[in-house]
């Protein structure tokens, strides 16, 4: 018996896919998850750590008033992802950088799984969970050997304290990312939208930049996001079975 495929992909993605020369991808915790990464949102459920949603602990005002609750969260979440490892959508999107003439991949993770599956030049909005950023010189630090109970690590250049270099509620972005982001959003033919529920702005909005310069824009997910409607296509499905089966 020929197995059938779940996952429906159009012949008219196929050709784009085929002819496509400028391809942007925009990632979200959905294309982890079947790493074993808990997304934040989905399913009408919010993540919550002690009693607290997370656009609470993961805020700048949390930071502020709580430095050593938000280091707590942080550990807890590094202790979680350091044994979990790429899957076939991270896979996939590496092997496209030698399909494409030019290929962006945008990520709102920290998790650092892109690049463990051989991607370069990963345009990280919302920061790396691997890194820590001095408050008073900004000087960044790996913490992948930090111990899981360090509450407010110090500097190693200036005794400062350090913080997560993740982009909390309420932050900006790391200068020049968006903006890099917006402007190969403007030139792509094809654009992906994957895993994400779309409703973190200003990330959220890469697709729409792309949509009104013309690209064809396709999202990849189990569910309807914020963005389906304004979306080309809409692949339904889970980022590890679909992209594969592009190629
Ligand atoms: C699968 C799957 C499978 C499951 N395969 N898919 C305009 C309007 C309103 C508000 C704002 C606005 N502009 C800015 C704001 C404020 C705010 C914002 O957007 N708020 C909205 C939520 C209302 N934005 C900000 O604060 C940003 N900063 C900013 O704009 O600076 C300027 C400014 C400064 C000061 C004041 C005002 C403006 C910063 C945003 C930083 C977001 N940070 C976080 C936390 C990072 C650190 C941490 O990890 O703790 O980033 S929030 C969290 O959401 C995280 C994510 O990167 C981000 C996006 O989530 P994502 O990736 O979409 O995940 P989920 O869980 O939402 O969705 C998962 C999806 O996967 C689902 O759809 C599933 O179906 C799917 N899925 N399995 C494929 N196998």
């Amino acid at each position: 018996m020929i197995p059938t495929e779940r996952v429906l992909i159009s012949e008219e993605l196929r050709d784009r896919f085929a002819q496509a020369n400028n391809v942007l991808v925009l990632t979200g915790a959905g294309i982890s998850a079947e790493s074993g990464v808990p997304t934040f949102r989905g399913g009408g459920n919010t993540t919550v750590w002690k009693g607290m949603p997370f656009d609470v602990i993961s805020s700048a005002g949390m930071l502020a008033r709580d430095l050593p609750a938000v280091w707590e969260w942080f550990n807890y979440r590094r202790g979680l992802l350091g044994a979990l490892k790429p899957n076939s959508a991270h896979e996939a999107i590496a092997l496209w950088q030698t399909r494409f003439q030019d290929l962006t991949l945008v990520t709102q993770n920290i998790d650092g799984l892109h690049q463990a599956a051989g991607s370069r030049n990963v345009v990280e909005l919302h920061g790396n969970i691997w890194r820590a950023r001095c408050f008073d010189c900004g000087s960044r630090h790996d913490v992948r050997e930090l111990k899981s109970d360090t509450l407010v690590p110090v500097c190693f250049d200036c005794g400062g304290n350090l913080r997560p270099d993740v982009v909390l509620f309420g932050e900006m972005l790391p200068a020049g990312a968006f903006e890099s982001a917006a402007m190969k959003a403007q030139t792509c033919d094809l654009c992906f939208v994957i895993g994400t529920s779309a409703v973190v702005y200003p990330a959220a909005s890469i697709p729409e930049i792309a949509r009104a310069a013309g690209a064809h824009v396709v999202e990849v997910n189990p569910e309807h996001t914020a963005l389906s409607d304004m979306c080309d296509e809409v692949v339904i499905g889970k980022a590890g079975e679909v992209l594969p089966m592009l190629g």
